[in-house]
């Protein structure tokens, strides 16, 4: 029998990136190609991942009227989701050895309720501080692309249903605030967070997904 290939500390890897960028297509291709090489990869994605976490998704992006929530409550909301997500499944599987391969993390709360809604950057820092554990990811592929063509990819998607998404319900100016704020991100931690230009076709943004992913794991 052939041995899983080992990782003695796993490996933590996210998808970032505005709407429609890519991400949860790119998540299904990568996972295919590191399960195909035989690693134990676990796909999961924010907010969401366990049941407390499915429900506050529903809390999360379900747009209701009678029900607005102020920016700080998000914030708890993502924070309490992934608190719960970290502990419950990303920590035990990567001290299991395997890879974790996570549509959105910390940085999209750093960008979408720091820089979009303008809440205090050094809060939302000691918050992942608070609900991660200081669990950061070995890799963050940052996927990019203009702001209209993201936006274009989810209606065509989504159809009228984009109506009850909170998010896809922004302004164009919110969304384009938070490309600018993962570009920026990604300059100040250039070791982690490598960004990827995702306005070719799927299969060709995947291999330089594979390229990225291969330099660092090794
Ligand atoms: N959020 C937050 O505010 N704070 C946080 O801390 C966290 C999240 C964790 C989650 O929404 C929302 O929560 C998110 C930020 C906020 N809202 N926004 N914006 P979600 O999970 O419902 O959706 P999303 O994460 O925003 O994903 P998405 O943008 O809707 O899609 P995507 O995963 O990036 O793209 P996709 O579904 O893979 O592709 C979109 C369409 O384009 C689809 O029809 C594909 O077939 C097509 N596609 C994909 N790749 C290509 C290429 N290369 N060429 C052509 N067409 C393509």
């Amino acid at each position: 029998m052939t041995a899983l290939p080992t990782l003695p500390n796993g490996f933590f890897v996210t998808l970032e990136g505005a709407e429609g960028v890519g991400k949860t297509t790119q998540q299904g291709m990568l996972v295919d190609q590191l399960e195909r090489r035989g690693y134990d990869v676990l796909r999961i994605r924010e907010p969401g991942g366990t049941a407390l976490g499915e429900r506050i998704r529903g809390l999360l992006l379900l747009r209701d009227d009678a029900m607005p929530l102020c920016p700080e409550a998000e914030l708890l909301l993502f924070g309490a989701s992934r608190a719960q997500l970290v502990k419950d499944t990303i920590l035990p599987h990567l001290r299991a050895g395997g890879v974790v391969v996570c549509d959105r993390f910390i940085d999209s709360t750093t960008v979408y309720q720091g820089e979009g809604r303008g809440l205090a950057l050094d809060f939302i820092a000691a918050m992942h501080t608070f609900c991660t554990s200081e669990c950061t990811p070995d890799l963050t592929i940052l996927l990019d692309v203009p702001t209209p063509l993201g936006l274009e990819r989810v209606r065509r998607r989504d159809g009228e249903a984009a109506a009850a998404d909170r998010f896809q319900n922004e302004a164009t100016a919110f969304h384009e605030r938070v490309r600018a704020g993962f570009l920026a991100l990604s300059r100040q931690h250039p070791e982690r967070i490598r960004t990827v230009r995702a306005d070719g076709p799927a299969p060709v943004v995947h291999a330089a997904i594979m390229e990225t992913v291969d330099r660092v794991l090794g």
